[in-house]
C-alpha cells in the first residue's frame, strides 16, 4: 500500500485547546493515528503527558471517544472493552463495522508499569492496538528515567547519566508473533500513516511504536522535533521495521542503512544538539562515549538485519 499525503484526511482528532507543548511529538504522532484510524476508534489512555494535555473536564482536546484507565491494566481494559464489543454484536445489539479500540500510553507506561498486562494481551491475541509513544523518560511528571531511557542521557533520576542499556521491547512484542508490530517515526509519516491503516485491518493484538522526541526532556529547540525524529533513524539509533506473526521486514531508510547502500549518520549528529548528553560532549573521554554509542548503534543494525533473515 502506498501513501500519499494528500491520502490523509482533513479531520482532526487532536483539537486546538490541547495543553501540550507546542511541537509535542505525542501530539503530532496522535493526528497522524487519528486520520489513519477515523472517527470509528476507542481510545483508551495510561497517566501521562497526552492525559495532561486534555484540558479540565467538562473540555477534551480530543475527538474521539476517550478513557483514563490505570497503568496496570491497559491490557486487560483494552482487551476487555474490545470483548465487549464482540459480544454486542453477537448478541445484535450492534451493527455495522466494529470500532477500532486502541491504546495511547508512553514508554513508561508500556516498558515499565504497565509491561506485564500488555504482554498478556499480546500473548491472548486480544483485539486491540497498543500505541507506544516513546518520548524516552517519564516526561509528565517530570522526566524520571525509564525503561526506555537510552545509556548515558541525563534525566532528573540519572543526573550524572543512565548507567544501564535500554530495554528493547518492540523486538519483544515481536517475539510474541503477534499479527503485527511495528516501529514510527514522525519524521516519516507516510510510514506512519500506512502502518496504522495495516494494523487497523488485522484482527488480533497489533503493536506499534513511534520515536518521539520530546524537547523539554531531552533538552533541545522546540522547533526541531521532527528533524531529531529524521537523525534518530538516519544515525540508526532509532530503527524502522515491521513484523508479521514473528517475520520481520526493515523498512527504509533502516533497511538500505543495513545493506550499506546509504551511509549512516555519526551518532554525535542526533545527540549534538541534545542537552541529555551535554556532559559527554564536554568530556575529555568523548571520543570513546561516541565510539561506544556508535558500537551500540551498529551492534543494533547488525541484529536487526540478522534477525530479519530469519522465519
Ligand atoms: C501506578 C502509578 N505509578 C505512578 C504514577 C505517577 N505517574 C503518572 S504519569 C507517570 C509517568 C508516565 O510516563 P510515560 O508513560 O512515559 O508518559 P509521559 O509522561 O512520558 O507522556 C507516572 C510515573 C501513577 N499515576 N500511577
Ligand atoms: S513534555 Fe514532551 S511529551 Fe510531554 S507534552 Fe511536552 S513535548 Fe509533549
Ligand atoms: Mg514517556
Amino acid at each position: 500500500m502506498s501513501v500519499k499525503i494528500k491520502d490523509f484526511s482533513d479531520v482532526e482528532y487532536v483539537l486546538p485547546g490541547s495543553a501540550a507543548c507546542a511541537g509535542c511529538p505525542s501530539t503530532i504522532a496522535l493526528r497522524i493515528v487519528g486520520k489513519a484510524l477515523g472517527e470509528n476508534a476507542i481510545m483508551l489512555m495510561t497517566p501521562s503527558c497526552a492525559v495532561a494535555s486534555i484540558g479540565l473536564l467538562p473540555k477534551s482536546c480530543y475527538s474521539l471517544p476517550t478513557l483514563n484507565i490505570c497503568f496496570a491494566s491497559a491490557g486487560a481494559s483494552a482487551g476487555g472493552l474490545s470483548l465487549a464489543l464482540d459480544a454486542l454484536y453477537e448478541k445484535g445489539r450492534l451493527k455495522g463495522e466494529k470500532p477500532t479500540v486502541f491504546n495511547w500510553v508512553g514508554d513508561g507506561g508500556t516498558y515499565d508499569i504497565g509491561l506485564q498486562g500488555i504482554s498478556a494481551a499480546a500473548e491472548r491475541n486480544d483485539d486491540f492496538i497498543h500505541f507506544c509513544y516513546n518520548n524516552e523518560a517519564y516526561s509528565n511528571t517530570g522526566v524520571q528515567r525509564s525503561g526506555a531511557t537510552p545509556l548515558h542521557a541525563i534525566t532528573t533520576t540519572t543526573p550524572l547519566g543512565k548507567e544501564v542499556h535500554r530495554k528493547n521491547v518492540p523486538l519483544l512484542m515481536l517475539e510474541h508473533r503477534i499479527p503485527y508490530v511495528a516501529t514510527a517515526s514522525l519524521a516519516y509519516p507516510m510510514d506512519l500513516y500506512r502502518k496504522v491503516a495495516k494494523a487497523k485491518s488485522i484482527k488480533g493484538f497489533k503493536y506499534i511504536e513511534i520515536h518521539a522526541p520530546c524537547y523539554p526532556g531531552w533538552k533541545f529547540a522546540s522547533s526541531d522535533t521532527v528533524k531529531m525524529s529524521r537523525l534518530a533513524v538516519k544515525s540508526g539509533a532509532w530503527l524502522l521495521w515491521e513484523g508479521e506473526y514473528g517475520r520481520l521486514t526493515l523498512n527504509n531508510p533502516t533497511s538500505l542503512l543495513a545493506k550499506g547502500k546509504m551511509e549512516l549518520l555519526p551518532v554525535e549528529e542526533y545527540i549534538k544538539s541534545q542537552g541529555r548528553y551535554a556532559h559527554l560532549m564536554k568530556s575529555p573521554d568523548k571520543k570513546s562515549y561516541l565510539a561506544e554509542l556508535e558500537e551500540e548503534v551498529k551492534r543494533g543494525l547488525k541484529f536487526m538485519a540478522g534477525r530479519a533473515e530469519l522465519i
